[in-house]
């Protein structure tokens, strides 16, 4: 015999039945803090490598790019590094132009190897050198054309899940593979590119930074030149992209930042909401990440989820140089930043 079902489980079948649930059900999701489906992951250079490498015979450029993008074995095949962030490795032989188009996330490149390839940005050719930082705000028409004898590879990050949960992707092919390229060749480092001196006419005061190419070896010089300071005991010596009109960051929707972990030094944990994701430029290290060890050398990739507990230990004999990009705008803008040095 059937026991009478109890007027409680009634209930319950019918809320379920019309896309209703008792708090009481579901109050676990208000977690005591950020439990992140994103878990602390590591792309190997000696993995990238030979994938970049195969991806040059076995992949044609197309209409889109011939972007690797790695994808967090926690977040269950989204398009995503992190919950916000997405990262790629990018290829682009001699000859090759990769097609115009535009979109609303926002993008930026670090590149890793190969001299003298561009992007165009908006009409503005930027040429790439290794180590340089390179901005495509969003909804600038782009293309990457290579037209020197050297392969070029670089790591593209996008705020693309960012975008996806916000419902706010808009995606447009432009008509010809390149589009014009009428202003001059790295002109906005020209105007922009003289750190405390900035043009008194230009008005306008784009939310994202009007630089386009963070040259490397300024990036270089400055971490030379403060190699010497205390720095933080959590992050050693730290320095961020600024937008070149306001001082704040490159992109509104992303922090992007450099640091030195010089020979020797060993940083405090921390952890801080917001994701991020590293890439090592030189050097060896380890980061022990929620208790667990990523040793860490030149060219890997690093997906760090928010609220983990990070350091940095130098483990080789010359300073290691990290970049990151980090969500961290979006959680300052909302009032959800937060950082526990203990
Ligand atoms: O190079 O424009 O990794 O549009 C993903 C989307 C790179 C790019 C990516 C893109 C690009
Ligand atoms: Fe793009």
């Amino acid at each position: 015999m059937n026991a009478p079902v109890k007027a409680e489980d009634r209930f319950h079948q019918l809320i379920h039945q019309n896309h209703m649930w008792g708090l009481w059900e579901i109050a676990s999701q208000m977690t005591p803090h950020p439990r992140p489906e994103a878990v602390p992951y590591q792309w190997k250079w000696s993995l990238l490598k030979e994938v970049v490498k195969q991806s040059s015979t076995a992949v044609p450029v197309g209409d889109e790019r011939r972007a690797m993008q790695l994808f967090n074995p926690g977040l269950n095949g989204q398009w995503a590094t992190t919950n916000t962030l997405i990262a790629a490795v990018q290829v682009l032989l001699p000859g090759e132009v990769a097609r115009a188009h535009r979109h609303s996330p926002a993008a930026i490149r670090f590149i890793i190897e190969g001299h003298g390839a561009y992007t165009a940005v908006e009409g503005e050719k930027v040429i790439m050198q290794p180590g340089d930082f390179v901005l495509t705000p969003a909804w600038q028409w782009h293309d990457h054309g290579n037209e020197t004898n050297e392969t070029v590879v670089w790591m593209d990050g996008l705020d693309v899940p960012l975008t996806k949960a916000l419902n706010a992707m808009f995606f447009e092919m432009h008509q010809d593979t390149k589009a014009s390229h009428g202003k001059p060749v790295n002109g906005s480092k020209a105007l922009y590119g003289h750190g405390k001196l900035t043009p008194t006419w230009t008005k306008e005061r784009p939310l994202f930074s009007p630089l386009m190419l963070y040259s490397w070896d300024q990036t270089a010089e400055a971490l030379h030149d403060l190699r010497s300071h205390d720095g933080s005991p959590h992050d050693g010596i730290l320095l961020e992209y600024t937008h070149a009109q306001t001082g704040g960051p490159v992109l509104p929707t992303m922090s992007c930042r450099v640091q030195m972990i010089r020979k020797g030094e060993k940083t405090k944990a921390k952890r801080v909401t917001g994701s991020s994701v590293f890439h090592v430029v030189q050097g060896r290290g380890r980061s022990v990440i929620n208790g667990q060890p990523f040793d860490w050398e030149k060219g890997d990739i690093i997906a760090l989820p928010s609220w983990a507990q990070h350091d940095f230990a130098n483990a080789g004999n010359e300073d290691a140089i990290l970049f990151s990009i980090s969500d961290r705008p979006v959680l300052e803008a909302l009032g959800f930043y937060r950082e526990d040095l203990s």
